[in-house]
């Protein structure tokens, strides 16, 4: 029996079959975890229903993450549906292009940094505020996915690296909330992976073979990798684990003086 039997789990951000969600969903479907997915708009229906009914998962609504009504409809269908939620997972994040283009000294407007924060951050808190409700007295967890800009600068990944900060915030101020009903809150942070999001970031392959030069495995990490890890972090095998942000990246994270050196390798 997998050791997610019997949890349910919502899952928010599939887009595609290369999206990090539906790595995570595979992962928890096989440990055995029955699924409910969101699309956001009438282009992703047509891709997120078919993966969705390839694992038996009927369950699958509209939602924008950006409009508090969709939420809370959302969130009705779950409670009519099941009765009550174990699992979701936050797997959203969004900058107007330009934002990501150029430097973040020149790239970055009023709107854009909104833009950034509400859909990548504050969805999280807002998610958390309709989903506590549900996961009263069941082991509840919640996930999001987060990224080294987060913490370090990263050339034109500008605004979402605020973003990212606090959305990482968020997770140790909903954990410190949620902890006393029993609900744990954390995050990966993934190394980069070519997704739809990834797709037209200048430079994104380039990116992808440096960092697989350097990173400690020597590779990427893959919508696997991150599934598997989540599946444990919001499986009752991390009971002990709240507030907390995992590095899945192959180690890139932990290195120093991370250039080729002579005489090295
Ligand atoms: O979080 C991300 C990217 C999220 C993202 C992607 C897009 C592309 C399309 C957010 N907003 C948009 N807006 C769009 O219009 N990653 C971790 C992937 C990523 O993006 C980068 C990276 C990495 C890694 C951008 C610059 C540098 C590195």
């Amino acid at each position: 029996m997998g050791f997610l039997a019997g949890k349910r789990a919502f899952i928010v951000g599939v887009a595609t079959d290369r999206s990090i969600a539906w790595g995570i969903a595979q992962a928890m479907h096989r440990e055995g975890a029955e699924l409910a997915f969101s699309y956001v708009n009438d282009k992703m229906k047509e891709r997120v229903e078919p993966l969705a009914h390839s694992i038996g998962s009927s369950l699958v609504m509209p939602l924008d993450v950006t409009v508090d009504a969709q939420i809370d409809a959302a969130f009705e269908r779950i409670k009519d549906q099941w009765g009550g939620i174990d699992i979701v997972v936050h797997a959203v994040a969004f900058a107007p292009r330009e934002a990501l283009t150029g430097t973040f000294l020149e790239a970055t407007s009023r709107e854009g940094f909104r833009i950034a924060h509400d859909v990548s951050s504050y969805s999280l808190t807002a998610l958390a505020q309709r989903a506590a409700p549900l996961m009263s007295g069941r082991n509840g967890a919640l996930l999001t996915l987060s990224y080294l800009g987060a913490v370090r600068s990263i050339p034109g990944y500008n605004v979402m690296g605020l973003a990212k900060a606090s959305l990482e915030a968020n997770v140790r101020f909903l954990a410190a909330d949620l902890g006393p009903r029993g609900i744990r809150v954390n995050g990966i942070s993934a190394g980069p992976i070519k997704t739809l999001a990834a797709a037209g970031i200048p430079g994104f392959r380039k990116m992808l073979g440096r960092v697989a030069e350097i990173a400690p495995m020597r590779r990427n990490v893959t919508p696997e990798d991150v599934g598997n890890a989540a599946a444990f972090l919001c499986s009752d095998l991390a009971a002990g684990i709240t507030g907390e942000i995992l590095y899945v990246d192959g180690g890139f994270s932990t290195v120093g003086m991370n250039f080729p050196v002579e005489g090295e390798g």
